[in-house]
């Protein structure tokens, strides 16, 4: 059955954890995988959901199968943080959400949905984007191209390119946008430029295919949310997929969602009825602990308070990152200019360093980073920063 099987690449993001795993150095730092480090370099467990596990443990609620979408107390609480508690979709019942298995598990029930819907649509990805962007889309079933995104001279966003692209492309075309904080370049469009693309999506007839996997990280909840709150005024239909792996530092759990904006009430029950389809040949129906613990924090107002403080010095801690790695640099004598840092948004940098210095960090120093350039900041910590900094002072010099 299987002698035909070749050996699949590694995730190239996922893969380094198994290298940085098996390294011995003590000194080793592992700046690739996105996930948010505390100061003393773990992964914390918030306190809100501390509190709302412990009530739930204490309570021994019995585990029956949840309903195909999951919770409705939890679909409420995606729709408040994404388009804000009195935005009139949800009152017009224009807005379906699904609980799904983590970001990734929402795009790819939103991309199975599509591939029913709309057979033949191309799939756009941001140039770059997200490393499994490409391959979930393909898998399930799409083309999937590029447009420009990422000017490596300006560090920023080429917008008159990605405009002149999504400006071209034919009706039916799914473009996938990343929400906030971009990954990997930390460039985010402005307010003014997504009121463009969300003109473009509608004289294209474009699908925009929202991806929420950093909110809070940037600005806050609400100030991140801009993308969102704009095309939620376009009255365009669109699909959001978020995830609380980062923002309840959660990752495992695998707790994240799929909202989709219809036109009308009566047509969100029938794109419910065929999203249920897709989940319940998938999984049938979703994890239940997740889903409890933030429906809980969420609807509380001393454990959503709590998550917010808890969220903000999460970002508060990758900015003062930023500043300390520039400052580091500047210290070690490097004469190029890192400012850039400071200025990218969410937890990642797209630093420029080249694939062989990347290659020099993990050999000389056993600091790991992806082969692109990208660097996780919330990785870095008080006591490795000296260390991270010295280390790429030596290799660009
Ligand atoms: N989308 C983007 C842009 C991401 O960076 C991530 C990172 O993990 C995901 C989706 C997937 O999120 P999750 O870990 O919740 O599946
Ligand atoms: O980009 C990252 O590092 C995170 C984590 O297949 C991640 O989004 C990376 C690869 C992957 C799943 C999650």
């Amino acid at each position: 059955i299987f002698a035909a099987v070749e050996m699949a690449p590694r995730d190239p993001i996922l893969g380094l954890n198994e290298a940085f795993n098996a390294d011995a150095r003590e000194t080793k730092v592992n700046l690739g995988v996105g996930v948010y480090y505390d100061d003393n370099g773990k992964i914390p467990l918030l306190n809100a959901v501390k509190a709302a596990e412990k009530a739930r443990l204490e309570s021994m609620p019995p585990r029956g199968y949840q309903p195909i979408e999951g919770p409705s107390a939890y679909a409420q609480a995606v729709q408040a943080l994404l388009f804000g508690k009195d935005s009139a979709l949800l009152a017009n019942g224009q807005v379906i959400t699904a609980e799904a298995l983590g970001g990734t598990g929402a795009l790819k029930i939103g991309a199975d949905f599509l591939k029913r819907l709309n057979p033949d649509a191309t799939v756009y990805i941001s140039d770059p984007s997200w490393e499994n962007h490409r391959a979930l889309f393909e898998f399930a079933g799409f083309k999937v191209e590029n447009y420009p995104y990422y000017d490596a001279a300006t560090r920023g966003v080429d917008f008159a390119a990605m405009k002149a692209c999504l400006g071209g492309l034919p009706a039916g075309s799914i473009v996938v946008l990343h929400a906030c904080c971009h990954n990997p370049t930390g460039a985010d469009l402005t307010d003014a430029q997504w009121q463009e693309v969300v003109g473009l999506c509608r004289d294209g007839g474009l699908v925009p295919f929202l991806d929420m996997a950093y909110q809070g990280f940037a600005d806050g909840i609400e100030p991140d949310a801009v993308a969102v709150r704009h095309f939620a005024a376009s009255g365009l239909q669109f699909f959001v997929s978020s995830s609380f792996s980062k923002s309840f530092s959660l990752y495992g759990e695998r707790i994240g969602a799929l909202s989709i904006v219809t036109a009308a009430r009566e047509e969100s029950a029938r794109v419910l009825s065929q999203l249920k389809r897709v989940i319940r040949t998938n999984y049938s129906n979703p994890p239940i602990h997740g889903a409890a613990v933030v429906a809980a924090v969420l609807s509380s107002p001393e454990l959503r308070q709590m998550w917010e403080d808890e969220l903000a010095g999460m970002r508060d801690r990758i900015r003062a990152m930023r500043t300390g790695l520039v400052e580091a640099l500047k210290a070690e004598g490097v004469s190029q200019d890192f400012s850039f840092v400071i200025k990218q948004r969410g937890m990642f940098s797209y630093t420029g360093l080249t694939a062989e210095q990347v290659e020099r960090l993990r050999t000389e120093f056993g600091i790991y980073a992806v082969s692109t350039g990208r660097i996780c900041l919330a990785a870095l910590n008080s006591r490795n920063l000296a260390y991270v900094a010295r280390a790429i002072a030596k290799v660009v010099a």
